[in-house]
């Protein structure tokens, strides 16, 4: 196991005592105290157990050690520029085929005017995606980021999940090769002002449960593909797991496992471009006690370029107009439990995100306790699921999020989409560079 020297800031030494409850976990609370990697079996008592504070607690530990008391919010913006969608994956409500009753896409100029209200209002970032549409070209949407690029230069430009870059890799035919054709679309999207990919569509990685719930989408090595492809590249993505379905809790924590070793790989390679001597796909555990690490324990966005995995988002199944909607989705306790275990597993992640809009606001104020450091945006409009709401517009104030995060017993920092803080006056801003 491997900690790395990244430039440095203060750091306090945490010691957080708890009350084990169930014996079985005493060894993992010991591992979690000592900075060292859980094992898959580890995860899997991490959900058996009854003692769930004992869970979250842990959680709460290592998020403390790496963010102290504070909590990120961004002042964003969400466009899905179409639903329509050659997939019909069971767990999605969002997807129309082409001559269906509310299916849409969004025209370019449509884009801009809204790129050109989001950069007015100041926002940081827009969160594009949108189904596999069968019909719109390649330059649509190298298109879309020139017109965004033009009018909002500030702006970052988060965009397409893997499945929407392997869909542009076959309708733009760039590349006989598979993995070259997705990391020669990559290249243009960046060159047309792409800054990094959103964690979606990774769904759970395990082939039975693709095939019954998304068959015919990419199974989790082509995603896995596209993810190393931006890394290489120089773009940071982020990375989901969809639960609360028809999978098991075991593959939850096999999908955990997977996601861990390509950050391993993606921080190794980071590693040797610095000179840092590592063994071929070390651990690198960004979670231990403060003394592991000589300096800073998280990588500085702005010293990097290779891309990595930023943040861990996982996102609960919402039934509500889904194939599926039969099913009842995760309870709250379950949601609490998988956030804290995703938060002990993914080690070397740095952050772990409570997608609000998802969880309800509520209950990611109270996951903030339990591993999380980020609640996510303003995201104002909002199509993929819906909780509590009938309507598209789903807007949190900023307020809203700072109030949130403070009742939570954390100081609110904003930040860009690369993590780094921002600093405002009203709607104009700037990076702090060295945090
Ligand atoms: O790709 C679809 C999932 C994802 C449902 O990267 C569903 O910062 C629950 O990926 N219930 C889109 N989930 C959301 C997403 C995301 C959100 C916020 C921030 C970031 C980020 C990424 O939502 C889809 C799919 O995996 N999804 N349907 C559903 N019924």
């Amino acid at each position: 196991m491997t900690t790395v020297a990244l430039p440095s800031t203060d750091l306090v030494s945490i010691s957080v005592e708890t009350a084990v409850s169930d014996p079985r976990i005493e060894q993992i609370v010991h591992k979690v105290k000592a900075g060292q990697r859980l094992s898959v079996a580890d995860g899997e008592l991490l959900y058996e157990t009854p003692d769930i504070w004992t869970v979250c607690s842990l959680a709460d530990l290592v998020r403390r050690r790496m963010h102290k008391n504070i909590a990120y919010y961004n002042i964003n913006r969400h466009i899905n520029y179409s639903n329509v969608c050659a997939l019909s994956c069971s767990f999605c409500s969002f997807y129309r085929k082409k001559d269906q009753d509310g299916a849409y896409e969004l025209s370019i100029d449509k884009i801009r005017n809204e790129a050109i209200s989001a950069a007015k209002a100041g926002a940081t970032e827009l969160h594009i995606v949108g189904g596999l549409h069968p019909y719109l070209p390649f330059e649509y949407y190298t298109q879309m980021m020139q017109v965004i690029r033009e009018e909002a230069p500030k702006l970052h430009i988060k965009a397409f999940t893997a499945v929407e870059i392997v869909h542009l890799a076959r309708i733009s035919k760039r590349g006989k090769q598979k993995y070259q054709g997705i990391k020669a679309v990559l290249r243009d999207l960046k060159d047309a002002g792409l800054g990094s990919l959103p964690g979606g569509g990774a769904e759970v990685f395990d082939d039975r449960v693709h095939d019954e719930a998304f068959k015919g989408k990419i199974r989790a090595g082509t995603w896995l593909d596209v993810h190393r492809a931006a890394h290489e590249l120089g773009l940071n993505t982020n990375a989901t797991m969809l639960y609360g379905h028809i999978e098991q809790r075991a593959d939850r924590i096999r999908h955990m496992d997977i996601l861990r070793k390509e950050q391993d790989r993606a921080l190794n390679n980071w590693a040797r471009t610095q000179n840092i001597i590592m063994q071929e796909d070390d651990a690198v555990v960004l979670t231990g006690p403060d003394e592991m690490y000589p300096s800073n324990r998280l990588p500085d966005p702005s010293d990097f370029d290779s891309g990595y995995f930023q943040t861990i988002i996982p996102l609960p199944f919402i039934p509500d107009d889904s194939a599926i909607e039969h099913l009842p989705g995760p309870t709250g306790l379950e949601n609490l439990r998988t956030l804290a275990i995703s938060r002990l597993m993914l080690d070397n992640l740095p952050h772990c995100k409570a997608f609000w809009i998802m969880h309800t606001i509520e209950l990611a104020q109270v996951m903030l306790q339990c591993g999380a450091d980020d609640i996510d945006g303003t995201v104002v409009w909002y199509d993929i699921t819906k909780v509590k709401s009938t309507s598209t517009h789903q807007e949190a104030n900023v307020w809203d999020l700072q109030r949130a995060i403070r009742q939570a017993g954390f100081t609110p920092v904003e930040r860009d989409t690369l993590y780094r803080p921002i600093e405002r006056d009203g709607d104009t801003w700037q990076v702090v560079e060295n945090k």
